[in-house]
C-alpha cells in the first residue's frame, strides 16, 4: 500500500489538537505518530498507527472533558455516582469518532497516508472488564448519562485482566488470560496525585476523644494505595464528558521502610506485589464457590477508593459533610458495592467525627440499590469469620446497623420473630454470613429490579419483607441499551437507511423510528431492509470462514443465541431443536425445511462443569451436523469463540431470530434481546425478563412466544414436577434424548453428555423438557413464517420501529427523574 507521508502545507488557522478537519486530523496524525509513538509512516505498525490516530481523537475529546470539568465546578451541580465492579465498554476509537462526528473526516485523513480506518478500528483490543449483562448495561448507562449531558462519574476497578480470552480445543473451551493493557491503553489517563489509602485487617480499639466522647480507632494489619485512571466517556453530539475512575492498587510506598531497614528488601518488594494482587484480576462470575477473600477485599478497595474521593470533592464545594446527599446520588450497581453502606457510615463517624444518627441521615438518603438477579446462588454473602477478619470495624457498623434495624422491625412486626431472622443483616440460621443485599435494602432509600417482571418478583419473592416494610423505597427500571453502538456503530447500513427515512438524530430519540410503520408494507422499503440484513449476513458468513473455516449460506435462516452460557439460559433446549430438525431429515431426507444456520457465542464460567459440557454439546452436535451430506445446504452449526463486545457487533446486525429462551423467572432482564431487535432480529422467546415489554411493544403478531410462565413454573414445581414423565409421553422429544445419549455426538463416547441427560431427566432444574414442546412447534412457526419474505420483512421492520422504550437513554430519564433527581448541564466550548 503506498504511503504518502509528504509534509501538508502549514495551515496555522486551525489548531492541531483540536481542529475538525481532514487536513488537521491528517497532521495530528503523522504528529502525534512522530511525538508520541517516535515513528513515522513507513516503519508504522499497526499498533503505531492506531495509537497514533486514537490520541489524535483523545486530543479532541480533552477539551471538551476539561470544558465539563470547569462547568460542573462553576455550576456546583448535583452529581451521579455509579459504582460498578465491571464495565464492558466495547472498543472506544469507532464510539469516539461517533460521537465527535468526525468518523468519515478521520476515513479520509487516513485514506490520504494510504491507510484504512476500518482496519485500525479493527484492530483495537476492548477492555473485558466485566463478565456480561451488568457490566455492558453498566457502559451503556455511561453513554446515555454523557450524551442527556447529566453530572456523573463512574467508578470501578481497573483490572490488569479482564474477563478470560475463550478457546475452544476439541470442542471445550479453555481459558487464557486477558491481555488487554500489554501495548498501553491510549484512552486511559493515570492520576497519581489522585490517590487514597485503603486499609484491612487487625483489630478495633476504643477511646475517649478530647470531648469525651466514646470513639473507636480501626488499627489494620495492612494498608494499601489505590491510584486513579481515568477513561473520558463522551457524550454523543454534545460536548460533555463524563469520567471512568477506575482504581488500581498498589503498595503505600514502593518500599517498606521498616522492612528495608531490618535488611528485609525481598520482603518489602513482596509486599508490594501483593499489593498490585487486588486490582489483577476480574472475577468470572456464576462460579460454584462463595467466600473469595480476594473478591471481598477488591470490593471495599474500589468502594473506600470511590468514597473517600467523593468526600474529596464534596469538600471543595464547602458544603458541610451532612448535605453530600445534596451533592450526590449514589448508585450500587448490584451488591458488588454494598459494602458501601459501611464504609460511608466509618468515614463519616471515625474520620469526619459525625455522630451516628447524623452519618445515618447522610448515609441513607445517599444510596440506591438496584437488583439485577433472583437467582438464589448469585445472591452475596460473606462468611461472618472471614469478614471480621477483614474488615472488623464494619463488621461492627454492620452490627449496629443491624441492632437498630431490627428493632424498627419488631415495632412494625411485634409478634413475628420469623421475620426479625429473615431480614436480619446477618444470617444466623447456620453458619454465620453476612447478607450484602439485606446490608443494601437496609442502607438505600431506593430499590429498583431491572425489568417489570423481574421487579414484580423481587418484591413477592426475594425481598418480599423488606417490601412489606418500605414498599415506597422499590420501583422498576427497566433496563436499555445504547443505539450510538448497537445500531449506528453496528449496523451502518441500517443507519443510512433510517437517516434517509426518519431523517438524522433518531438516535437520540428512538420515537422517531415509530414513522418506519408507513415503510413497513413497501415493496421498495422491504428490499433495502433485506439487502441491508444480507449484507451483515454476508459479513458475519465471512468472519466464520476466517476464523473457523465453515462455510455458511447467507440466505439461510440465521437463528443466534449469543450470551453468557448458563442451564437457566437453556442453550441446551435450542441444541435439542437443532437434533430433533437433524432427527427428522436423518428419518426423511427428502423433507422440505427451511435452511437454517445455527450460531452459539458466550463464555462459561470457568467451574462451572455443566455450562462447559454444554459448549461440548455444541461443537459435538456441530461436527456431525455440519459433515452429514444429507442434511447439507439445510442445517449448520457454528460457535463463535470468545464472544465480546467487538464480535457482538458484528452478531446482532446479522441475526433473522434471536434466542430469548431461558425459564421464566430467571433473567432479570436481559439486554441482547433489545440490541438484536432494535436490528430487526424477530425474537423467539419465553414470558421472561424485558422479553415480556418487547412483546407488548412491538405486538403479540411480531415475536415468537412460547413455554410456561413464571407462575406456571412454580406451579409446576410446587406440583412435584416429573421430567421423565414429559420424556416418555413425548416421541420426538425421546427421539432427541436418545440420540444424545446415544453417543453420535461424542465419538461414540456414550459417557459423555450423561450427566447432562442424567440431570434432564432426573431434575431438570429449569425445565426444558416441559418447555420442549411449546418451543418446537414455535420454531416450526418460525421456519414457516421465514417462507414469506414479505411477511418475514414487515414483522422485522416492525421490530425495530417499536423499540423506543429500549435506549438506555429512556432507562437513564427515569433513574434521574425517580432516584437520583439529577438535570442536564450542558457544557458550551470555549
Ligand atoms: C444480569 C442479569 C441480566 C440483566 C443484567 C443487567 C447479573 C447479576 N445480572 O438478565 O442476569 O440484563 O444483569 O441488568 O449479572
Amino acid at each position: 500500500m503506498p504511503k504518502n507521508s509528504h509534509a501538508a502545507p502549514p495551515q496555522p488557522a486551525e489548531d492541531i489538537r483540536t481542529g475538525m478537519s481532514v487536513e488537521s486530523i491528517r497532521r495530528a496524525f503523522l504528529d502525534n505518530l512522530f511525538f508520541v509513538q517516535g515513528r513515522f509512516l513507513q516503519v508504522a505498525s499497526s499498533d503505531d498507527e492506531y495509537k497514533a490516530l486514537a490520541f489524535t481523537i483523545r486530543d479532541r475529546m480533552l477539551q471538551r472533558w476539561v470544558a465539563t470539568i470547569q462547568t460542573y465546578q462553576k455550576t456546583n451541580c448535583r452529581t451521579v455516582a455509579y459504582l460498578s465492579a465491571e464495565y464492558l465498554p466495547g472498543p472506544h476509537l469507532g464510539n469516539n469518532m461517533l460521537s465527535l462526528g468526525i468518523t468519515e473526516v478521520a476515513r479520509e485523513a487516513l485514506a490520504e497516508l494510504g491507510l484504512d480506518l476500518d482496519a485500525l478500528i479493527a484492530y483495537e483490543e476492548e477492555p473485558g472488564l466485566g463478565n456480561g449483562g451488568l457490566g455492558r448495561l453498566a457502559a451503556c448507562f455511561m453513554d446515555s448519562l454523557a450524551t442527556l449531558q447529566i453530572p456523573a462519574i463512574s467508578y470501578g476497578i481497573r483490572y490488569q485482566f479482564g474477563i478470560f480470552n475463550q478457546h475452544i480445543r476439541d470442542g471445550w473451551q479453555t481459558e487464557l488470560t486477558d491481555t488487554w493493557l500489554r501495548f498501553g491503553n491510549p484512552w486511559e489517563v493515570r492520576r497519581p496525585h489522585v490517590a487514597y489509602e485503603v486499609q484491612l485487617g487487625g483489630h478495633t480499639e476504643s477511646y475517649l476523644d478530647d470531648n469525651n466522647r466514646y470513639r473507636v480507632r480501626w488499627v489494620p494489619h495492612e494498608t494499601f494505595r489505590g491510584v486513579a485512571i481515568d477513561t473520558p466517556i463522551l457524550g454523543y453530539g454534545v460536548n460533555t464528558v463524563n469520567a471512568l475512575r477506575l482504581w488500581s492498587a498498589e503498595a503505600p510506598e514502593s518500599f517498606d521502610f521498616h522492612a528495608f531497614n531490618t535488611g528485609d528488601y525481598f520482603g518489602a518488594v513482596n509486599r508490594e506485589i501483593r499489593s498490585e494482587t487486588i486490582s489483577k484480576v476480574l472475577y468470572p462470575n456464576d462460579e460454584p464457590e462463595t467466600g473469595k477473600r480476594l473478591r471481598l477485599l477488591q470490593q471495599h478497595f474500589f468502594v473506600s477508593c470511590s468514597l473517600q474521593d467523593l468526600i474529596r470533592i464534596h469538600q471543595t464545594t464547602k458544603l458541610p459533610l451532612t448535605k453530600l446527599h445534596e451533592k450526590f446520588s449514589i448508585q450500587l450497581n448490584d451488591t458488588h458495592p454494598a459494602i458501601a453502606v459501611a464504609e460511608l457510615m466509618r468515614l463519616l463517624i471515625d474520620i469526619h467525627q459525625l455522630d451516628w444518627d447524623e452519618a445515618w441521615g447522610v448515609t441513607s438518603r445517599t444510596f440506591a440499590y438496584t437488583n439485577h438477579t433472583l437467582l438464589p446462588e448469585a445472591l452475596e454473602k460473606w462468611p461472618v469469620e472471614m469478614f471480621e477478619s477483614l474488615l472488623p470495624r464494619h463488621l461492627q457498623i454492620v452490627y449496629e446497623i443491624n441492632a437498630r434495624f431490627l428493632d424498627e422491625v419488631r415495632l412494625r412486626f411485634p409478634y413475628d420473630a420469623d421475620r426479625v431472622s429473615r431480614m436480619s443483616i446477618i444470617d444466623e440460621s447456620g453458619p454465620r454470613w453476612v447478607r450484602m443485599a439485606h446490608l443494601a435494602c437496609v442502607g438505600c432509600f431506593a430499590i429498583n429490579g431491572v425489568a417489570a417482571l423481574h421487579s414484580r418478583l423481587l418484591q413477592e419473592t426475594v425481598l418480599k419483607d423488606f417490601h412489606d416494610l418500605w414498599p415506597n423505597k422499590f420501583s422498576n427500571k427497566t433496563n436499555g441499551v445504547t443505539p450510538r453502538r448497537f445500531m449506528m456503530l453496528s449496523n451502518p447500513g441500517l443507519t443510512a437507511l433510517l437517516d434517509r427515512t426518519v431523517g438524522r438524530g433518531w438516535a437520540r430519540d428512538l420515537d422517531r423510528l415509530r414513522q418506519l410503520e408507513e415503510h413497513a408494507d413497501e415493496p421498495a422499503f422491504q428490499e433495502e431492509w433485506r439487502a441491508i440484513k444480507l449484507d451483515r449476513k454476508q459479513a458475519l458468513a465471512k468472519l466464520v470462514q476466517e476464523r473457523l473455516g465453515i462455510e455458511i449460506d447467507p440466505t439461510s435462516l440465521y437463528d443466534i443465541q449469543a450470551k453468557r452460557i448458563h442451564e437457566y439460559k437453556r442453550q441446551h433446549l435450542n441444541v435439542l431443536h437443532i437434533i430433533a430438525l437433524y432427527s427428522r431429515l436423518k428419518r426423511n431426507p427428502g423433507l422440505d425445511i427451511t435452511p437454517r444456520t445455527f450460531i452459539f457465542g458466550g463464555k462459561a464460567a470457568p467451574g462451572y462443569h455443566m455450562a462447559k459440557l454444554i459448549i461440548k454439546l455444541i461443537h459435538g452436535v456441530g461436527d456431525i451436523v455440519n459433515r452429514d451430506p444429507d442434511v447439507a445446504g439445510r442445517l449448520k452449526v457454528v460457535f463463535l469463540p470468545n464472544y465480546s463486545v467487538k464480535l457482538a457487533q458484528w452478531v446482532y446486525p446479522a441475526a433473522d431470530l434471536s434466542e430469548q429462551i431461558s425459564t421464566a423467572g430467571k433473567e432479570a432482564s436481559g439486554t441482547g434481546n433489545m440490541k438484536f431487535s432494535m436490528n430487526g432480529a424477530l425474537t423467539i422467546g419465553t414470558l421472561d425478563g424485558a422479553n415480556v415489554e418487547i412483546r407488548d411493544e412491538v405486538g403479540p403478531e411480531n415475536f415468537f412466544l412460547f413455554g410456561l410462565t413464571a407462575e406456571e413454573v412454580e406451579r409446576a414445581r410446587a406440583d412435584g414436577y416429573r421430567p421423565y414423565d414429559v420424556y416418555e409421553s413425548d416421541p420426538e422429544l425421546k427421539d432427541a434424548i436418545d440420540l444424545l445419549s446415544s453417543g453420535l455426538f461424542a465419538r461414540g463416547d456414550r459417557e459423555l453428555f450423561r450427566p447432562l441427560v442424567d440431570h434432564l431427566l432426573n431434575h431438570d432444574s429449569y425445565l426444558l423438557l416441559a418447555d420442549f414442546a411449546s418451543y418446537i412447534e414455535c420454531q416450526d412457526r418460525v421456519a414457516e413464517a421465514y417462507r414469506n419474505p414479505t411477511q418475514w420483512t414487515r414483522m422485522s421492520i416492525l421490530n425495530a420501529a417499536r423499540m423506543s422504550k429500549f435506549s438506555s437513554d429512556r432507562t437513564i430519564g427515569e433513574y434521574c427523574r425517580d432516584i437520583w433527581h439529577a438535570s442536564p448541564v450542558p457544557v458550551k466550548l470555549p
